[in-house]
């Protein structure tokens, strides 16, 4: 396993033990201990946030954070009155416990606590990082009118559905964007430096500004995105190996999150140069190319599924050291899942979260259904490129295109060659989520092409394009 991918792995394994924990949790009872048989909790990490005045508290009620869930999610109390509540982060991510205009925040492996002061009723509890209450960290504490230690119906912990949202005929119109790729070294933010490189190879410099801002994603919706460079997917990085790259990534101060970047085009420590920068702050992350593919770089900053699933992702393409034969025709397709949040909200995580996601959209180049509207002109009986990448963040692709063979793929470092022995061709290339392939294909024909993924019940959800040869018209 790539170092990069252990955040990953640990966050849906953690996912996966959540659920667990919470299927458990219904018949738990609430631990309100008192004082005394409190004084085990370890509070040398714990961070106190809006701690109330307090005297002696009436109790400690300790609730356990995962991704995404709180156990108990139903607390009650007899009396009203001041308690220690402590948050324990049994999570892979950054959560809190907010109640009233208290916060309890808790690092990931970490306990953290506040003395809290509960009044008679029932206040709601969540957890205030973006889309972790409606991924299911929400619950109650109630205080007084029962005597009964607890009412665990796993209110919280039944796998949260996401809103059904509808289309707003007065969303803006889409920005069609351009499939066409960049030359090496070219690009908004991209210089290319002929001989900048510590070593006296190429460097090319790449500044990256995230931006959160609101996108139209298909037609009618408008969500709150999170992008690299104000783009979704960001800016293709085009480079050949041996070459340097410096990232500039800033995380200017009117962002609301913490960002990150992962190059899976690179060879560096998860701890190092993916660590996540706050709002304000930026920093360089810098690697050779060494190998020649198409590679996804995406956010990894916790939790990984949304900030991929709210569109932090894009390409690099490294080319051979010689470079690829050149053509007139390249084009870059890159296939995500939409999970839709309210409009003109971020992406649900409780929808992209689920065991058998099953997305709103599917989308190439962050927009779907852009170009069966807007089809891509190529020449008939020319030799055409593509690089395909999947990003996901959970589904399959299956890219192929209608009425054409591939007669080279280069998939993951695996090659099929124009002209090989046998004269073998390929109809459809498998990418997992973050795999990548360039692609070449020639329409022989004057017509329409249409790009699809062949996992057909994703077509209709935006997984398609089309492409145009000639005028269009086979008749003609
Ligand atoms: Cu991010």
């Amino acid at each position: 396993m790539r170092s990069g991918d252990q955040a990953t792995f640990k966050a849906m394994t953690m996912a996966g033990l959540a659920f667990a924990t919470v299927l458990s949790a219904a018949a738990l009872m609430v631990a309100v201990n008192r004082p005394a048989n409190a004084e085990s909790v370890d509070t040398s990490t714990t961070t106190t946030v809006a701690a109330e005045e307090s005297g002696e508290p009436l109790g400690v009620i300790e609730v356990v954070a995962s991704d995404f869930a709180f156990s108990p999610a139903e607390i009650s109390v007899e009396a009203a009155g001041t308690y220690e509540v402590v948050l324990d982060n049994e999570g892979a991510v950054l959560h809190d416990l907010t109640i009233g205009t208290s916060k309890i925040v808790a690092e990931p492996g970490q306990k953290a606590s506040a003395m809290v002061r509960l009044t008679e009723g029932t206040t709601e509890i969540i957890c205030s990082v973006p889309g972790h209450k409606e991924a299911g960290m929400v619950g109650h504490v109630m205080v007084g009118t029962t005597t009964e230690t607890t009412v665990a119906d796993d209110h919280g912990a039944a796998p949260a559905q996401g809103p059904s949202v509808t289309a707003d005929e007065n969303a803006p119109g889409y920005e069609l964007r351009d499939p066409r790729v960049p030359g090496r070294g070219e690009g908004p933010g991209v210089t290319l430096v002929p001989g900048g490189a510590a070593g006296g190879g190429d460097l090319i410099e790449v500044e990256l500004v995230i931006e959160e801002k609101l996108m139209t994603v298909a037609e009618g919706y408008q969500q709150k995105v999170w992008t690299f460079g104000g783009q979704l997917p960001g800016p293709v990085i085009r480079t050949r190996v041996g070459d340097t790259v410096r990232v500039r990534l800033i995380n200017p101060p009117e962002a609301e999150l913490s960002h990150s970047i992962d190059f899976h085009a690179s060879q560096v420590a998860w701890n190092d140069e993916m660590t996540s920068i706050a709002p304000g702050e930026e920093k360089i992350y810098e690697f050779t190319t060494d190998y020649a593919g198409v590679w996804m770089y995406h956010c990894g900053t916790g939790p990984v599924l949304h900030h991929i699933a709210n569109g932090m992702y894009g390409m690099v393409i490294t080319e051979p050291a010689e470079g690829l034969e050149p053509l007139a025709n390249e084009f870059f397709f890159v296939q995500s899942e939409w999970y839709l949040g309210e409009q003109g909200q971020i992406s649900s995580l409780a929808k992209a979260d689920k065991g058998a996601p099953s997305p709103d959209l599917v989308m190439f180049n962050g927009i779907a259904k852009q170009y069966l509207d807007n089809p891509v002109q190529i020449p008939m009986g020319e030799e055409v490129r593509l690089f395909v990448l999947n990003v996901g963040p959970s589904i399959d692709s299956s890219f192929h295109v209608v009425g054409t063979i591939f007669d080279t793929v280069i998939k993951e470092g695996y090659a099929l060659v124009r002209g090989n022995l046998g004269n073998y061709g390929a109809q459809a290339v498998d990418l997992s989520p973050a795999q990548g392939a360039i692609i070449e294909m020639k329409a022989m024909e004057d017509g329409l092409y249409p790009i699809v993924t062949h996992a057909f019940n994703f077509p209709g959800r935006g997984a398609i394009g089309l492409f145009q040869a000639g005028d269009g018209d086979p008749l003609n």
